[in-house]
């Protein structure tokens, strides 16, 4: 192993190639761009990486750049900043609400908005009928009347509207905002997701099996919670008896976040409330990720 990170001209080299010490520029940037760069150049040499692995790392990332959406939460970057940002909450006096959990890259802007209930499933899907009610409120109990959620999943076969491989799936399938009435209350109507199986023989795919891994989620579904003075949830359920409800390639599922689901003629039930924290200690907004909009 070699060792000549630490070395003067190695140093210098990060400063010049990061332009810590030219006048212009973004200092956040060049600030984390330094240590980036001395972090790869560190696991250059800690590892011996050859010429092969480290263009051949490259020219993977580089094609696996389509797939960044599924590739961060599932080498857990993803459900890593989730947790990040709890210690964050936690440090500022934060610990309450419905967890948090990912996101993931499936989401789409747009969606049919409704007041008070939905139903989510236009296309003929053979599934399971599925009612999801649920309270939005305070920590305190207090119904958050006026508070929307916005909510996703896949269909049958674990496809999303917009990401359907086969194009089946309309425009906004399974995908619904709903403005809450006073008492704070959500029902929507909608079909059984399955879960989701990355792309076969994409980046992530092919990476999970590199690393011996599975790339399939659990049958879930997302939401989003927002009312005025309140902090932004981004949070999903799992359907607690799929086999993967945890084991999940994206690392999402949380503790309560898998629900009880009631089955009675042929219907299945399941009872989510979200539960959300006042925005006075700190906004807490959504990010601005890059999101579809179609
Ligand atoms: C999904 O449906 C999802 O929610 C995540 C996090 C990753 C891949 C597919
Ligand atoms: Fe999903």
């Amino acid at each position: 192993m070699t060792n000549i990170t630490p070395t003067k001209p190695i140093q210098d080299l990060l400063d010049r190639a990061s332009g810590i010490n030219q006048s212009e520029g973004d200092e956040r940037l060049k600030t984390v761009t330094r240590d980036l760069l001395e972090q790869v150049f560190g696991l250059i040499e800690r590892h011996d990486l050859t010429e092969d692995e480290v263009w051949g790392a490259v020219s993977f990332l580089g094609k696996g750049a389509e797939e960044y959406g599924l590739i961060m939460p599932g080498v857990g970057i993803e459900h890593f900043m989730d947790l990040v940002l709890d210690a964050r909450d936690a440090e500022i006096g934060i610990d309450g609400g419905t967890p948090r959990t990912i996101e993931g890259p499936l989401y789409v802007e747009g969606a049919p908005l409704s007041e008070g209930s939905a139903t989510m499933s236009e296309n003929e899907d053979e599934g399971e009928r599925l009612i999801i009610t649920g309270v939005i409120s305070a920590e305190d109990g207090t119904p958050l009347g006026g508070a929307l959620v916005d909510i996703w999943h896949a269909d049958t076969r674990g496809f999303y509207s917009h990401f359907d491989p086969t194009e089946q799936n309309a425009p906004y399938n399974n995908r619904r905002k709903i403005r809450v009435g006073a008492d704070g209350r959500y029902e929507v109507t909608t079909i059984m997701p399955s879960g989701y199986a990355c792309p076969p023989d994409g980046s992530t795919d092919r990476l999970m099996t590199a690393l011996g891994r599975h790339a399939a989620r659990p049958a879930h579904v997302h939401f989003f919670a927002d009312a005025e003075g309140y902090r932004h949830l981004t949070t999903q359920i799992n359907i607690a008896d799929d086999p993967l409800v945890n084991d999940d390639f994206a690392f999402g599922t949380r503790d309560g976040l898998a629900p009880d689901i009631t089955r009675e003629n042929g219907v299945a039930r399941i009872q989510f409330d979200l539960v959300l924290v006042s925005n006075a200690k700190g906004e807490g907004a959504r990010s601005h990720r890059e999101r579809l909009s179609a």
